[in-house]
Formats: structure tokens, C-alpha cells, sequence
């Protein structure tokens, strides 16, 4: 039976910021906007490791990590992560990484006495046709889609290993489901990277160099759900003081577009005057996937960040902060 909204979490996150909080995957899109949610609510002891100070991924270091620090609460948002074609083009990567990570920091955590860790999945998990908007209870219902079925899996062991604890030891694990994610700190790799940021960076190179076209992958027509980085910073804080249940909750803003639609505001936001020409070369991936984020709601949590204002401030950014 999974949880419901009514798993209200025990005594208060918010009313320990002086405790150790492990945020894993701080320099990230999602680890730097939670990192800098918790400093503007007063956190005072973050514990923050980059990748060669602490590799997630060996589990004796991991293993180290948490006996010598202790931290009383974690949020794990480190991960391999990436957009169509990474996940197409590095399927050893996407599911052996994530697993190692994802396990070795849970099992630790609980193992060293962490009080309550949040784990972040994705949208990706769940079955490529399924009912839209999505449900959580949608989970392993049908088959997933091949692009991004190895990253899918490792995000459904770390749900299923999250239960599986709080089942046998009643530790407080909980997920989180977020949708597509924009803003701040996300890679603009021109391959590797999510639509959102590779457009970005197309659009405004293209711009830059007076082109006249900027390719654009796939078809255009499959719908995407985007959510503000910071948006999903305030969810995870709000997850973590009031959510305390054995089902994971999708985190979503209950909007979407087709890649068509994001590419002309990205092109508009960025302010490129030239053609999109589509690659259908390249592939579309899932359809849709629209997630039902009602559970959340019923919790009283809503995203305040809209595409349009979200797109300013994420170009905003990429102008003072990615090398031109
Ligand atoms: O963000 P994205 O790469 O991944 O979006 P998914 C892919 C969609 O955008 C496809 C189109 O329909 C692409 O054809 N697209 C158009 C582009 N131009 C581009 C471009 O220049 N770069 C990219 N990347 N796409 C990911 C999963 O799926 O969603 C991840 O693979 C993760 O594992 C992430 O779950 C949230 O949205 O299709």
C-alpha cells in the first residue's frame, strides 16, 4: 500500500538549522539551487563534498564519509545525469553510475544514523505510454522509453531501495519525482545537455555569429513539462518538513509545451531572428511526459516560477556566468 499525503513527516527540518545537512551533488543544476534555498533559510551547517573530495561512487569512501561526519539529514541530488542523446550514447554509464551512488549513500546514511533522506528520481521513470498526466501509482505499469530506460531503472531501484528501508527499518527515506528541470548552473554541454539549456546556448551563439539557421532535434512535436530549478529547491525543503510516506511524489508544474513551442520562446527569450531547421535525424524520445503532481498539491505545495520568467532568468544567468 503506498503512503498517502497523510504521512506528515515527525518533529520539524526547519526547526533544526544548526543540524548537519548533506546536500550530494552541490555544484549541480539542482544541488547548487538547494544548496542556496537552505543558506537563505537560515542552514548554517551545510556539508558539501565535491566530486574529488568525495567519490560517491566507492562505496568505502562513502562508507568513510558518513561514519566521520554524521550528518542528521541528507538530500540527494548527485547523479548522472543528461539529456536525449547522453542517455542514448552512454547506457553503462547511466545505470551503473546512478546505482553506485544512489546505494552506496542510502545504505550509509540509514547506516550511520541520518534522520531522514530525500532521494531525487525523474519523470523518465515511468512507463513511455502512460496515462497522462502521470500518477505516481503509474510506476512499472508498462514499458519504459529505450533512450532513457537505463537511468529510468537506476531512479526506480533508488524508489524501490527508499521503500525497502522504510519497510524493514523504518527509516524515514523519501522520493522525490521531478519533472524536466531548468535555470541556474545546468549544463550547456552542445550534445550531452537537456533541450532547455542546448537551445539556450545554440540560440544565442547563433545570434552571436550572425547565422542565419539553428538546427533543432527531432520532430518538434513531443510535449515536455518544465520545472524552474528553484521551484523544485522550495519542493524539496517543503518534502522534507511535511512528507514523511512509503510512495514517492511527483514534482512537476503541471504545464507543458512542445519542443516546437520551447524552441520559438528560447529563440524569442534570446532574442535569434533567423529559421529553426528540424533534424528528424535525431530522436524525439517519450511523447509526453506530463506528470500528475496532485499528491503535492494536496500537501500545500504549488510552483510559483513560470516558463517565460523562468527562461529570462536562466538567460539572465548564462550571460554573466557561461564563458561567451
Ligand atoms: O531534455 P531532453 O534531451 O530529454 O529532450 P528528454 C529531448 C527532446 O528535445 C527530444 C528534443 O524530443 C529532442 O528531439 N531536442 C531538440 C533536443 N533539440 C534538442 C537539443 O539540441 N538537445 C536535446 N537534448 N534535445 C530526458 C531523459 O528525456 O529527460 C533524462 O533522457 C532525464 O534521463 C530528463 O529523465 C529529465 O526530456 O527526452
Amino acid at each position: 500500500m503506498m503512503g498517502g499525503p497523510n504521512d506528515a513527516a515527525g518533529d520539524s527540518f526547519l526547526s533544526e538549522k544548526s543540524a548537519k545537512v548533506f546536500v550530494a551533488g552541490h555544484r549541480g543544476l539542482v544541488g547548487s539551487a538547494i544548496v542556496q534555498k537552505l543558506r537563505d533559510l537560515g542552514f548554517t551547517n551545510l556539508v558539501l563534498r565535491t566530486h574529488a573530495e568525495l567519490d560517491l561512487a566507492r562505496q568505502s569512501d562513502v562508507e568513510d564519509f558518513f561514519a566521520a561526519e554524521k550528518p542528521r539529514f541528507v538530500v540527494l541530488a548527485a547523479a548522472k545525469v543528461g539529456g536525449i542523446h547522453a542517455n542514448n550514447t552512454y547506457p553503462a554509464d547511466f545505470i551503473a553510475i546512478n546505482l553506485q551512488i544512489q546505494t552506496n549513500v542510502i545504505d550509509s546514511a540509514h547506516r550511520h544514523g541520518v534522520k531522514k533522506l530525500l532521494f531525487l528520481g525523474s519523470s523518465c521513470i515511468y512507463p513511455k505510454f502512460a496515462p497522462q498526466p502521470i500518477p505516481e501509482d503509474a510506476l512499472l505499469t508498462g514499458p519504459l522509453e529505450p533512450t532513457n530506460e537505463w537511468y529510468a531503472v537506476a531512479k526506480i531501484a533508488g524508489i524501490k531501495m527508499c521503500q525497502a528501508y522504510r519497510i524493514q527499518y523504518g527509516w524515514d527515506a523519501i522520493s522525490g519525482m521531478p519533472t524536466n528541470l531548468y535555470g541556474p548552473n545546468d549544463n550547456f554541454h552542445p550534445e550531452n545537455s537537456h533541450v532547455l539549456p542546448a537551445l539556450m546556448r545554440r540560440f544565442h551563439e547563433a545570434k552571436v555569429n550572425g547565422a542565419k539557421e539553428v538546427v533543432v532535434w527531432g520532430t518538434g512535436s513531443p510535449l515536455r513539462e518544465f520545472l524552474h530549478v528553484d521551484d523544485l529547491a522550495d519542493a524539496v525543503v517543503f518534502l522534507m518538513e511535511k512528507y514523511s510516506g512509503l510512495g514517492h511524489v511527483n514534482v512537476g508544474s503541471g504545464k507543458e509545451v512542445t519542443i516546437k513551442e520551447l524552441a520559438e520562446l528560447v529563440k524569442e527569450v534570446v532574442g535569434f531572428e533567423g529559421e529553426l531547421v528540424w533534424d528528424s535525424s535525431k530522436p524525439d524520445g517519450t511523447p509526453r511526459k506530463l506528470m500528475d503532481s496532485s499528491k503535492l498539491a494536496s500537501l500545500g505545495w504549488t510552483p510559483k516560477i513560470s516558463l517565460k520568467e523562468g527562461l529570462c532568468d536562466t538567460y539572465k544567468w548564462y550571460l554573466e556566468n557561461v564563458k561567451q
